[in-house]
């Protein structure tokens, strides 16, 4: 039987960004073939892209007539769409956890990386702001180490919803972060690095992942911004 709940799905951005990896990967846990779609207008400036979000940042998802905007938002819905595909659902512990990893990579990593990325492209970047963000970076790993479990997933035995939101952003992390003093993310945090080493060799993680980083190079290469860490 066709499920029309599911009908007339479309994910907008580019597999490079983490939270439009964390969409797509979580639509592929739950069953959809959801890839996405490049942004209307080719730019998130582009008022064809901000007549479907406003917000202006990808990932957006449109569903019918509705529109939703923000990577966690948007499984969020994907998650209810599906529940019955949902196996974080069988265990409300493990649930709230992935929640909670989720969180942890939006407000404790991401949140003390995307104000870093400006002084990549300053001369003499503000030493002290660096410091800070970065030793808050390390702060919010540490936080996420005490999470984990022992594997081989993010929670356990089986692959749930913090593996799809912290897969692209230690990847995206991994190639930007150095740049900040940090060569290897998982220095230091044991159950991080064995969930690394297990989940970057699974698919459709590894697929993914290759894929941003094509585009990242590709983006860059457009740009003609220099390579970063070797992309
Ligand atoms: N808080 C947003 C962040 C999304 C975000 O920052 N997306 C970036 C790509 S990684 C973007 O759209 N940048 C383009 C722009 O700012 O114009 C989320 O959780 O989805």
């Amino acid at each position: 039987m066709t499920d029309n709940r599911i009908e007339n799905l479309h994910l907008y951005g580019q597999m490079m960004s983490p939270f439009v990896a964390r969409a797509f990967l979580t639509a592929h846990r739950l069953g959809l073939d959801l890839k996405p779609e490049p942004v209307p207008g080719g730019d998130t400036s582009s008022p064809e892209f901000r007549a479907i979000n406003p917000i202006g940042r990808v990932p957006a998802l449109i569903h019918g007539d509705l529109w939703l905007a923000e990577g966690e938002v948007i499984c969020s819905y994907l998650r209810e769409l599906r529940p019955e595909h949902d196996a974080d659902r069988a265990n409300p512990a493990i649930s709230a956890r992935g929640r909670l990893v989720a969180r942890i990579v939006d407000l404790y990593l991401m949140g003390n990386y995307i104000p870093l990325i400006p002084m990549r492209r300053q001369e003499n970047p503000d030493q002290d702001f660096i410091k800070t963000k970065v030793d808050a970076f390390k702060d919010g790993l540490s936080v996420l180490e005490t999470v984990l479990s022992p594997g081989p997933f993010t929670l356990g035995a089986s692959l749930g919803h913090a593996d799809c939101a912290l897969g692209p952003a230690i990847d995206y992390l991994s190639v930007n972060m150095p740049h900040f003093g940090m060569a290897d993310l998982t220095d230091g945090h044991p159950k991080l690095k064995t969930w690394w080493a297990f989940i970057r060799e699974q698919q459709p993680f590894m697929a993914v992942f290759a894929e941003g980083r094509a585009e990242l190079r590709a983006y860059r290469v457009a740009h003609g911004l220099p390579p970063i860490n070797g992309l």
